[in-house]
């Protein structure tokens, strides 16, 4: 049967007549189907487990066609009966099982491995509600919850269920697989585990439930971020949920491959992504103990097994757990961290390298860096802090360890899925190689004067803005204008990333622009942003933001000329809309602080240009470009971690020195902004700015501010533009996660 058949018959009627939810279930089943087929049958011997609390993997539907290389047959045999299939793909829920970057990465990876056909699956929690769903009420953000899972879904359940005992119950867990399927070649799997008794019914108002009852609550909900204090003892059933069951998991297929456990670093590499499967070290050595294995031998097989990649150098988020928490939720796994601790203590006199410390906290950062054979950073940058700043003395004791793996994003999901317009018009220039092997697309340079090209590619970006102008007017009815400039600054709000230097300077503008300094093309500034629930400050931002928009839209004398978007629950879908639109890429946070940033990778190949620091990727994609083709700004990193040594940054001189700087913050409190928006949060705001501004925004705000500036006004070359455009998508090969996991797989896996 072809494809044709195989749908008219699934369907039990005429393809016509079929509803837009209909043919996603049909389609579904197909791809199910399809995808199973590609799963190998002979295991290999060495396998990848990449174990994250989140797996940001987005819609499948499309990706997964186009994967399977049935994308345009599917659409056609649609259109002929005249349905569309971008409305089938609107019927898709989006599974959000991430909070952002490291979620999002983990799932790029797993799209690479498949593609290049490493034997690697996923380890992780099906959360039934996963990320809160953002709603904006009275200009503030308020939470929601995001049900994604339907009776028919991406979700496999299996028959594979553990008993995992905790310190005062156990529970029943069970495994659902989603099927990962490269783009012409294998399918792997994303192993996602559950509990039977998690029960919806448990939660009020909001996101509100009960954080005690653990046996209801586990897998329900992602814990949103870094900064919510309360429920720390639910992130640790979690997190032990989750890696106890990859634990076993893992090792029963290593025994079924003939593994004899004291070789299972032959058989499984497990890549710890950041400190939350932590756990999974001391969990895997309690088992081999329990097997029968000495506990000095199994602590080595373990290390020999285990790889740990640290995503963030922000104190804050470095996970550290009071020891009584762990004894209990899982006091089996103390005395097998207290035997980890005292082996450092031996060796090393120095307090900072135990993994608990004086007051009892349990560092899990520590237990990774001992008891792996790598730690690496993802990006160039990032990596050189790690070994000359925050883990110095951890480098010096074990050099050999660390390395870089420089992130990347898959190009089939951020090029040939949300831009088909560019990815058609590359093949038609060199060919489509590029699919497979990135790097190709540095062909493109032939074409920097080559004016037909050019031309051709504004107009695509063009038609991208039409098709966000439209999306937006749809989901919340906003109308932007697609002649304007598209600046766009999306991912977590968080203060060290400054979306609130990106606020004060439409401000700026606004203030500009009301004493006539109009800009010769309109601007459009548009942010999208989920707050951790309980980041105060955070959620203040957006208020701050939300009331930009109102205030400029209801002026005569701005709107005109400027316009603000925040968009509301800002997801995978939004951004694959957003990204093909855009021309200015924000990428502004504090140099030192963005360990490397994704949706930078994301913007530059969809031919933006990016506004940003010398920070993160941000530095690599500058070699990459050259100053010609980028708008950097900035204090350097260095500066910026003498300023934290020396405690010597204050906003304030700032504020005081520069009249413009003052005009700008006095303006959050203003009668203008105050009469639109809450005084507690806009006080509470201005007086975090004035009197902390813990992420240098006021140093850095002259600067940005003029070379926002200077990028508007290169824009008004619409040639020279396009051309930055296409050296920008022509050098974006580096970052293709294939790159990536060729790295992972040669310097650390060494799968095949
Ligand atoms: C920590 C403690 C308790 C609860 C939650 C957390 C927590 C949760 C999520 C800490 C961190 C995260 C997420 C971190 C993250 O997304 N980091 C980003 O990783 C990307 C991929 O490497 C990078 O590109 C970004 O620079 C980095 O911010």
């Amino acid at each position: 049967m072809n494809l044709s058949q195989i749908l008219r018959s699934k369907c039990n009627k005429d393809i016509s007549t079929c509803t837009n939810e209909e043919l996603y279930f049909v389609l579904l089943e197909i791809v199910q189907e399809l995808g199973e087929q590609k799963v190998k049958k002979k295991q290999d011997k060495k396998k990848l487990y990449y174990i994250s609390a989140e797996f940001l993997i987005g819609k499948l539907l499309s990706n997964n066609l186009i994967n399977l290389g049935i994308y345009d047959e599917v659409k056609k045999i649609l259109a002929e009966n005249g349905k569309n299939l971008s409305e089938v793909e609107e019927v898709e829920p989006e599974p959000s099982l991430g909070n952002g970057g490291l979620g999002r990465l983990a799932a790029c990876f797993l799209d690479s491995i498949a593609t290049l056909g490493l034997p690697g699956d996923g380890i992780g929690l099906n959360y039934h509600l996963g990320l809160f769903k953002q709603v904006f009420k009275n200009n503030l953000q308020t939470e929601e919850i995001n049900e994604w899972i339907n009776n028919q879904s991406w979700l496999n359940k299996t028959d594979i269920t553990y008993d995992i005992d905790f310190g005062d119950f156990s529970l029943k867990s069970r495994l659902y697989d989603i099927y990962v399927i490269g783009y012409n070649n294998v399918t792997n799997k994303l192993h996602l585990f559950d509990v039977e008794t998690v029960d919806e019914g448990i939660v009020k108002e909001g996101i509100k439930f009960d954080k005690e009852n653990v046996e209801k609550n586990l897998t329900l909900f992602l814990y949103p971020d870094d900064s919510d204090e309360k429920g720390h003892l639910l992130r640790i059933y979690q997190q032990y949920f989750m890696v106890s069951n990859g634990a076993r998991f893992i090792l029963d297929e290593c025994i079924s491959k003939g593994c004899n456990l004291h070789d299972l670093y032959d058989y499984a590499v497990i890549q710890i992504n950041d400190t939350h499967p932590t756990m999974v070290i001391p969990e895997l050595i309690r088992l081999l103990v329990e097997k029968g294995i000495e506990i000095d031998e199994a602590i080595e097989i373990v290390s020999k097994t285990c790889a740990y990649t640290n995503h963030t150098i922000l104190a804050e988020a470095l996970e550290k757990w009071p020891i009584a928490y762990l004894e209990k939720a899982v006091p089996q796994l103390v005395p097998i961290i207290k035997i980890l601790d005292e082996k450092v203590r031996e060796k090393y006199d120095d307090e900072s390298f135990y993994i608990i410390d004086k007051n009892n906290n349990v560092h899990m950062a520590h237990i990774d860096i001992h008891y792996t054979f790598s730690v690496n950073g993802v990006a160039s940058l990032h990596t050189d802090i790690l070994k000359n700043n925050e883990l110095h003395n951890f480098y010096e004791i074990y050099p050999e360890k660390f390395n870089n793996k420089t992130n990347g994003i898959t190009f089939r999901r951020w090029l040939m899925h949300c831009n088909p317009e560019l990815t058609e018009l590359i093949e038609r220039l060199i060919g489509d190689e590029f699919k497979l092997d990135a790097e190709k697309l540095q062909e493109l340079t032939k074409y920097i004067d080559d004016k037909e090209v050019l031309q051709k590619l504004l107009d695509i970006k063009h038609d991208k803005k039409i098709e966000l102008k439209k999306y937006l007017k749809k989901t919340q009815n906003i109308d932007i204008d697609e002649n304007s400039i598209f600046d766009i600054q999306i991912k977590r709000l968080h203060e060290y990333k400054r979306q609130y230097m990106n606020a004060l300077y439409v401000i700026y503008k606004y203030l500009q622009i009301k004493k006539g300094n109009t800009p010769t093309t309109p601007i459009t500034i548009i942010f999208g942003a989920k707050a951790a629930p309980a980041y105060t400050i955070a959620k203040d931002i957006i208020h701050l933001i939300l009331c930009l928009q109102q205030l400029i839209d209801n002026d005569e004398e701005v709107n005109k000329y400027l316009k603000v978007v925040m968009v509301e629950n800002y997801n995978v879908t939004a951004a694959e809309k957003l990204i093909p639109a855009c021309d200015i890429s924000e990428q502004i946070s504090l140099a030192s602080k963005e360990a490397s940033g994704t949706g930078n990778m994301k913007f530059m190949l969809n031919g933006a240009l990016t506004l940003g620091t010398e920070d993160g990727a941000n530095v690599e994609i500058h070699e990459l470009v050259g100053d010609e083709n980028i708008f950097i700004f900035g204090e350097s990193s260095e500066t910026v971690i003498e300023h934290y040594k020396n405690g010597d940054y204050d906003p304030l001189d700032f504020y005081i020195k520069d009249k413009n700087i003052k005009e700008v913050v006095d303006f959050i409190v203003s009668d203008e902004i105050m009469n639109i928006g809450c005084e507690e949060n806009l006080i509470r705001l201005y007086k975090e700015i004035l009197r902390k501004d813990w992420f240098m925004g006021l140093l850095d705000f002259k600067s940005y501010c003029n070379k926002k500036e200077e990028a508007f006004k290169e824009y008004e070359n619409r040639e020279s533009w396009a051309k930055k455009a296409l050296i920008n998508i022509s050098k974006a090969g580096y970052f293709s996660s294939d790159r990536t996991i060729e790295e992972y797989n040669k310097d650390i896996w060494k799968l095949k």
